[in-house]
């Protein structure tokens, strides 16, 4: 697609730059200037872009009944899939993402961590507008950095409905490890419950997802704790209005787990052929999306 760019000012003359960089494999720039007063007197100018031609994503967000955490759910996808599609960049090429709302709302895709131009930022009401219904949003950027990053919708809580996905950036450098497979491993979470239902929930009682309240019981105290103890401990507690047992908001009573999207029951496996286990090195990019839970990894 052509784009063509219109500035003007009162100093300056009127300048068309016609950026052909998703075109022309060469990345140049056409630039046409006006070079005197005269409307007449127009040149094109030929601007080097960048070395290399943009790697181009599709992405699209549609609500549907998704098969996710061993029951079906309503949930937002990207591409069909939750999470959304492993996205790979390469450090130093511009990317082009073309992101389409297929829903009945606003959406948006924030690039989570992502050196950018503001614009592009992807946060309705600070950067840009969102995405209305059936409107495609062109996000176009240079790629600066490398790493382990992700994207997720930044509108409502759609993130928690399932608008998320990884992102790994290949640095423009030698790579630093050397592997034979790379794996990426995304952990988030899914409710059946309504998103917001949970936040109203949360606003009412913060902590109505413990389970372990303290009980009058308690105060009696314990094989290791004597009453007048257990009496304060519970004040040093309640001076900072905290529970010794609330150390995440939302928890397993509504959230089932998710690594790559599967359930614990679903077993996500890292596969290798036989016979490669002796000089296997594989590599592991851990994504965590949780909302409110902590991890502990272990490799053996
Ligand atoms: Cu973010």
């Amino acid at each position: 697609m052509m784009k063509i760019i219109y500035e003007t000012s009162a100093k300056t003359p009127p300048l068309f730059e016609i950026d052909c960089i998703s075109k022309c494999p060469t990345g140049y720039k056409f630039v046409l200037a006006q070079l005197g007063k005269r409307r007449s007197s127009y040149a094109i100018r030929i601007r080097r872009h960048r070395r290399s031609t943009p790697l181009v994503f599709d992405l699209a967000i549609r609500e549907q009944t998704f098969g996710i955490a061993g029951g079906l759910g309503n949930a937002m996808t990207v591409n069909d899939s939750i999470p959304g599609p492993l996205l790979e960049w390469h450090e130093g090429r511009d990317v082009i993402l073309n992101l389409t709302n297929n829903m009945r709302h606003s959406t948006s895709i924030h690039w989570h961590g992502i050196l950018l131009p503001f614009e592009m930022d992807g946060v309705p009401g600070v950067a840009f507008q969102g995405i209305d219904p059936g409107e495609t949003f062109r996000y176009q950027f240079p790629v600066k950095q490398n790493g382990t990053y992700w994207y997720h919708s930044h509108t409502g809580l759609q993130e928690q409905s399932g608008v998320y996905g990884p992102l790994v950036i290949h640095p423009k450098a030698e790579e630093p490890v050397d592997y034979d497979r790379d794996y990426v491993v995304m952990l988030t979470d899914w409710t059946f419950e309504n998103p917001l239902d949970v936040m109203a929930e949360l606003k009412k009682m913060s902590d109505y997802c413990n389970y372990q309240q303290f009980t009058q019981a308690d105060l009696y105290g314990a094989d290791d704790m004597s009453s007048g103890d257990a009496w304060t401990k519970k004040l040093v507690w309640d001076r900072m209005r905290m529970m010794p047992t609330d150390i995440a908001d939302v928890n397993g009573s509504t959230y089932t787990y998710l690594m790559n999207g599967l359930h614990p029951a679903g077993n996500w496996t890292g596969l290798f052929n036989s016979g490669e286990c002796e000089c296997l090195y594989a590599r592991c990019y851990f994504l965590h999306r949780w909302g409110s839970a902590f991890v502990l990894a272990f490799i053996p």
